[in-house]
């Protein structure tokens, strides 16, 4: 139904129509004439946010069956589950510009698509999912409110929820943070422990630095993206460091220092070769997080099966009817 738009797509003059909509506010809706650029540019975001939501219920994953209590089991099931349901509404989103689901999945166990660098990054202890529900939870929800306000309606609705729900995930994955920061002396040590190693990955989570970028200052136009990555980096390190401080841990950066000109923490940024070299799938867990998606999506080939072939018959039946 959408590859005829795409060919519709606008170039040249019309380019400067549409710039005019964003720039009133308009929303983009999936069946308007856009810029081929505009329509590759989402594609790659969206889907790379989709398969960050579904890769992302790995390492928690990893801990469902040893939460130390029911309640914590239940409560870190609903929040993986919840995050195959943002992958849902993502993949839905981005299928609107005329991608599939499974082409999406194809380029994402290629190696064509990336998803986010912080979940090649391994869960070693309980309170990691602390930190992960505190940080990189934290982190995805400075990101994405901003982009409920994007000009692509289908990605900014799929925001409005998903951003809910993230702020649900950053309360449980502080709550876990202080039983453990004002627990024993050891749990405390494994909460410093999961601080100190979740700390630069979520701040490499918004991305190379603003002149490095090499989308930004074109989504920014679009208003694919709503902000510049420093920016909201800033911004998380400002609202996260007075959390640490209330925990008695402390942030791994020496240099960390409230600077009152700028009203904000100076900081010292993430190693951005550390950063390259995940990205480019060498960090500590690609390999067997592309191995687990590929295992499912593979394992899940009889059931897709079964879905179309009931879906077929049930046509059949309507049409004999
Ligand atoms: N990891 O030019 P820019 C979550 C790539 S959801 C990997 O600045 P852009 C929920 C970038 O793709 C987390 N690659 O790129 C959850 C580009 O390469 P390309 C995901 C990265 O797009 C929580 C190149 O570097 N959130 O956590 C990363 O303008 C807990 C140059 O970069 C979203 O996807 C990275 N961190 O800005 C789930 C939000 N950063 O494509 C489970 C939407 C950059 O040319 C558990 N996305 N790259 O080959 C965005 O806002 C943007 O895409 C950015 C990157 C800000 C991530």
């Amino acid at each position: 139904m959408y590859a005829q738009n795409i060919e519709t797509d606008q170039t040249g003059a019309d380019d400067a129509a549409f710039q005019a909509r964003i720039d009133a506010g308009i929303k983009v809706e999936p069946k308007d004439p856009m810029p081929a650029g505009y329509r590759k540019t989402l594609i790659r975001q969206i889907g790379q946010h989709a398969h960050s939501e579904v890769v992302g219920q790995l390492p928690e994953g990893n801990w469902i069956t040893r939460a130390p209590s029911l309640e914590r089991k239940l409560i870190l099931l609903a929040k993986v589950q919840d995050e195959a349901g943002h992958g849902l509404y993502l993949y839905c989103a981005c299928e609107t510009l005329g991608i599939s689901r499974d082409e999406l999945t194809e380029k994402l166990l290629s190696g064509e698509m990336k998803y986010s660098s912080i979940f090649n990054y391994p869960t070693l202890t309980w309170a990691d999912m602390g930190a992960v529900g505190w940080l990189v939870d934290g982190a995805a929800i400075m990101n994405q409110v901003p982009l409920q306000r994007c000009s692509y309606g289908p990605y900014s609705r799929a925001m409005v929820r998903i951003c809910k729900e993230e702020s649900f995930h950053q309360r449980q994955g502080y709550s876990i943070m202080m039983n453990m920061a004002f627990g024993t002396p050891e749990q405390k040590e494994m909460a410093q422990d999961a601080l100190n190693r979740f700390w630069y990955p979520s701040l490499m989570m918004f991305g190379p630095s603003d002149k490095d970028s090499v989308h930004s200052a074109q989504s920014m136009r679009w208003k694919i993206k709503m902000n510049g990555n420093d920016e909201l980096r800033q911004k998380f390190v400002n609202e996260t460091v007075p959390q640490a401080d209330y925990l008695g841990l402390k942030v791994p950066d020496d240099k960390l220092q409230w600077n009152e000109a700028k009203q904000g923490y100076d900081f010292s940024e993430p190693d951005w070769n550390e950063f390259y070299q995940v990205v480019k799938g060498n960090g500590p867990c690609n390999r067997e997080r592309l191995e687990a998606r590929r295992e499912a999506w593979e394992g899940g080939q009889w059931f897709r099966d079964g879905l179309m072939a009931y879906a077929a018959k049930e046509t059949r039946r309507r049409a004999a009817a």
